[in-house]
C-alpha cells in the first residue's frame, strides 16, 4: 500500500483519538464528519401525509399496508448509533426514532422462503438486505432524526436505517418492503456497489 493512502487510512483513527473517541468504533478507510452530507439520487419526491402508506408484501403470510397515523400509533423505538457512507463519511453517535423492522416482518409473517428484501422508495430508489440482517433491534423506519421530523432531504417522511452497512443500504423516503424469495440486487448494487456493504470490511465495490 502506498504511504498516501496508508495515512489517509488512518485520518478516521486519529480524528477520534484526537477527540478523545475511541479509535477503534472507525471503520477502515472512513473519516469523522459532525456535518450530516446529503447524498440523493434525483430529486426528493413530493409527498402528503395523507396519501402515504407503507407497504410489506411478497414472500409474507399476511401482506399490509399502514397509514401514516397508523404506524406512529405502533411501538417506538430510539436509538443512537454510528453511521457510515461508502463515500468515506462516518458520522458519530445519531440519534434515530421509528419503528422496528423486525416488528413491522413479524407481523406480516415472513414465509420460510422469503430470504431478501427490497426497500423500495418513492421516485424509484431501491436496494436489497438479507431478511436476517433486518432483524437486529437496531434497525428501524425512522422518521425522528436529533429529536425532529427527518428533514427531506433526510428521506422524510420514513427512511429506513440498517446501521451496520454503509448508508446507501438506509433507503430514503420508503415506502414498500418487499420480501423475495431470492436475492436481486437494487439500485447501487446493480451500478457496482457491493451487495453486502459491510463497513467493517470495506465491502464498498465489488470489482
Ligand atoms: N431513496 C433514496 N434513498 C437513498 C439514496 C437515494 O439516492 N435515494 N441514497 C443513499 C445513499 S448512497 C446514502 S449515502 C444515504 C444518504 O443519506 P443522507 O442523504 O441522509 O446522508 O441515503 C441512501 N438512501
Ligand atoms: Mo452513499
Amino acid at each position: 500500500m502506498a504511504i498516501t493512502s496508508k495515512i489517509l487510512r488512518k485520518r478516521g483513527e486519529r480524528q477520534a483519538a484526537d477527540r478523545g473517541i475511541d479509535p477503534s468504533r472507525i471503520p477502515p478507510g472512513q473519516y469523522l464528519t459532525e456535518r450530516f452530507p446529503v447524498l440523493t439520487y434525483g430529486k426528493n419526491p413530493k409527498f402528503d401525509l395523507n396519501e402515504w402508506s407503507l407497504s410489506i408484501h411478497g414472500e409474507v403470510e399476511e401482506p399490509y399496508s399502514l397509514r401514516w397515523d397508523e404506524l406512529i400509533a405502533l411501538p417506538q423505538h430510539e436509538i443512537t448509533t454510528d453511521i457510515h457512507c461508502v463515500t468515506r463519511w462516518s458520522k458519530l453517535d445519531t440519534t434515530w426514532v421509528g419503528v422496528r423492522v423486525s416488528d413491522l416482518l413479524e407481523r406480516a409473517k415472513v414465509k420460510p422462503s422469503g430470504t431478501h428484501v427490497m426497500a423500495h422508495s418513492d421516485g424509484g430508489y431501491t436496494t436489497n438486505i438479507p431478511v436476517s440482517a433486518l432483524l437486529d433491534d437496531d434497525v428501524l423506519v425512522a422518521h425522528t432524526y436529533d429529536g425532529k421530523p427527518l428533514e427531506h432531504d433526510h428521506g422524510a417522511p420514513l427512511r429506513l436505517l440498517v446501521p451496520k452497512r454503509y448508508f446507501w443500504k438506509s433507503a430514503k423516503f420508503l415506502r414498500q418492503l418487499e420480501v423475495m424469495p431470492s436475492d436481486r440486487e437494487g439500485f447501487w448494487e446493480l451500478n457496482g456497489y457491493h451487495n453486502d456493504a459491510d463497513p467493517w470490511k470495506e465491502e464498498r465495490h465489488w470489482f
